[in-house]
C-alpha cells in the first residue's frame, strides 16, 4: 500500500469529525461547537467536504464563524475517504494557524470513515493527532424514513444500508434537531437508536437551542479514545449503488437586477420551483441547499425533506443589485433530470422577476464508486 506524505505538528491536535446522512445537521452543529470552543479560549479550524466544487457548507461556515477568525478549508470532488491526500493537504493549511482542535465534516453520503480516514491517520500521523469520539448525526425524520420505515420514501434499500452503516461506525449517535420534537418523541427515538445500537452512547442535541450540546462537547473533550468503531464489513457494491442513485448538483449562478432585489425572495422562488418539480417527479430529497452571497453577506435556505417547509438561515441580507447563488442539490433523481429541473427553475426566475441569470458553473452527476486509497480495517496492521 502507498504511504501518505509526512506532516509535522508542534503539538497534538484533537480531531473532531462528525458524520451522518445528508441534511442531518452536521454543519450547523459543528459551527455551534466551534463557537463554544473559541469562547473557551481554544483555537479551532474546520474542513468541509463535498463531491464537487462550489460548496454551500464552506460559505455557511465562513459566514457563521467569520468574525471569530476560524480558518475553513475544503476537500472537494470526492469524500475524505477517497481524497485522503487532499484531506492531509487541507489539514496542513489549518495547522499553519496552530489549532488545538481541527473539526471535519465528511460528506453526508459517506461511510467507512474509521477504516478509510481515521485508521490511516492513526497509523501514519499517530503523534500529531488524537481522535475525539466519532459522532454520527441523525434526525428524527430520517429515522422514521430509513430505519423504522414509517414514512414514504423513494430511496431504495441501498440508501437505508448506507444510513445504517453510518450509525454502526459511530462512537456516539446524536439525535439532532431535538427542538423540533416533543419530550416523548425524543424518548422514543433515543430508545429506538439504543435498542439497535446497545453499546453506543446516544444523545439528543439541538444546535439551535443548545440543548445537549455541552454534554456532547464534554464527551468530545474527554480522554476517551475516539474513532474506535471500525466497520467489520461493508459491501462496497451496495454502498456505491446507494451513492449512485443520487443526482448530485452543484452550481454557481450570477444574478443581476436593473435595480436592487431581495435575496430572500429569489431564494424562495427558486426553492419553490425546484421543490414543485421534484414533487411532480416523486423524487426524494436528501438535501437541497442554496446560499446567496452579495455585498459581503450571505444567507441561505435548506430543504431536507421534499414535503417539509424550506428553512431560511437566521442571517439575512440587505437588497442587492448583484449576487452569487450557490445551489447544492442531492436528490434521488437521474443527473440529467435534476439538471433539467434546476435549469428550468432558473429560466423561470429570469422570466418572472426580470433578473439576468447567468450560470457560471454547473456540475451534475452521480457520485463515483468509492475507492479509498489507504483503507485499513485494523490500525495495528499498518506500518507504525
Ligand atoms: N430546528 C433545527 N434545525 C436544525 C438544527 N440543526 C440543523 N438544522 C437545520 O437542518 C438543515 C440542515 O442542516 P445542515 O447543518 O446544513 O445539515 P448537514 O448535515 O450539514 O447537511 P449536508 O452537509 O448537506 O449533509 C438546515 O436547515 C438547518 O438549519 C437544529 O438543531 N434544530
Ligand atoms: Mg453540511
Amino acid at each position: 500500500m502507498a504511504t501518505p506524505r509526512k506532516l509535522k505538528t508542534n503539538k497534538t491536535v484533537r480531531l473532531i469529525f462528525t458524520g451522518g446522512f445528508l441534511g442531518s445537521g452536521k454543519t450547523t452543529a459543528l459551527a455551534a461547537l466551534a463557537r463554544d470552543l473559541v469562547r473557551r479560549g481554544l483555537r479551532v479550524g474546520i474542513i468541509t467536504n463535498d463531491q464537487s466544487a462550489n460548496l454551500a457548507d464552506t460559505l455557511i461556515v465562513r459566514q457563521m464563524l467569520g468574525e471569530l477568525g476560524v480558518p475553513v478549508e475544503e476537500v472537494v470532488k470526492g469524500c475524505f475517504c477517497c481524497k485522503f491526500d487532499e484531506l492531509i493537504d487541507q489539514m496542513e493549511k489549518i495547522l499553519a494557524h496552530e489549532p488545538d482542535i481541527l473539526m471535519g465534516e465528511p460528506v453526508g453520503s459517506c461511510t467507512d470513515f474509521v477504516a478509510a480516514v481515521a485508521n490511516p491517520i492513526k497509523i501514519h500521523y499517530g503523534k500529531s493527532f488524537v481522535f475525539a469520539p466519532f459522532s454520527t448525526m441523525v434526525d428524527a425524520q430520517r429515522v422514521r424514513e430509513l430505519l423504522l420505515k414509517e414514512t414514504a420514501t423513494t430511496f431504495p434499500e441501498e440508501v437505508a444500508y448506507l444510513f445504517n452503516k453510518q450509525l454502526e461506525e459511530a462512537d456516539i449517535i446524536l439525535l439532532s434537531k431535538s427542538d423540533l420534537l416533543r419530550p416523548e418523541q425524543i424518548e422514543r427515538y433515543l430508545a429506538v437508536l439504543e435498542e439497535k445500537h446497545p453499546r453506543k452512547e446516544v444523545l439528543a442535541v439541538s444546535a439551535r437551542t443548545g440543548a445537549g450540546m455541552s454534554r456532547w462537547l464534554d464527551r468530545l473533550l474527554s480522554s476517551r479514545p475516539g474513532a474506535e468503531t471500525v466497520l467489520a464489513q461493508l459491501d462496497y457494491a451496495v454502498y456505491a449503488r446507494a451513492e449512485a442513485v443520487l443526482g448530485w448538483l452543484n452550481a454557481a449562478v450570477r444574478i443581476r437586477g436593473d435595480k436592487a432585489f431581495a435575496p430572500a425572495g429569489v431564494l424562495r422562488t427558486v426553492m419553490a420551483a425546484i421543490r414543485d418539480a421534484l414533487q411532480a417527479k416523486n423524487a426524494s430529497v436528501g438535501h437541497l441547499k442554496m446560499v446567496m452571497t452579495g455585498g459581503g453577506q450571505s444567507m441561505w435556505i435548506n430543504l431536507t425533506h421534499r414535503d417539509a417547509e424550506p428553512v431560511f438561515s437566521e442571517t439575512r441580507m440587505a437588497d442587492v443589485a448583484a449576487a452569487t447563488l450557490i445551489i447544492n442539490a442531492r436528490v434521488h433523481l437521474a443527473p440529467d433530470d435534476l439538471e433539467a429541473v434546476v435549469r428550468t427553475a432558473l429560466t423561470a426566475l429570469e422570466a418572472a422577476q426580470g433578473l439576468q441569470v447567468e450560470i457560471e458553473d454547473l456540475q451534475c452527476f452521480s457520485p463515483a464508486y468509492p475507492d479509498p486509497p489507504y483503507l485499513t480495517r485494523s490500525p495495528a496492521s499498518g506500518p507504525q
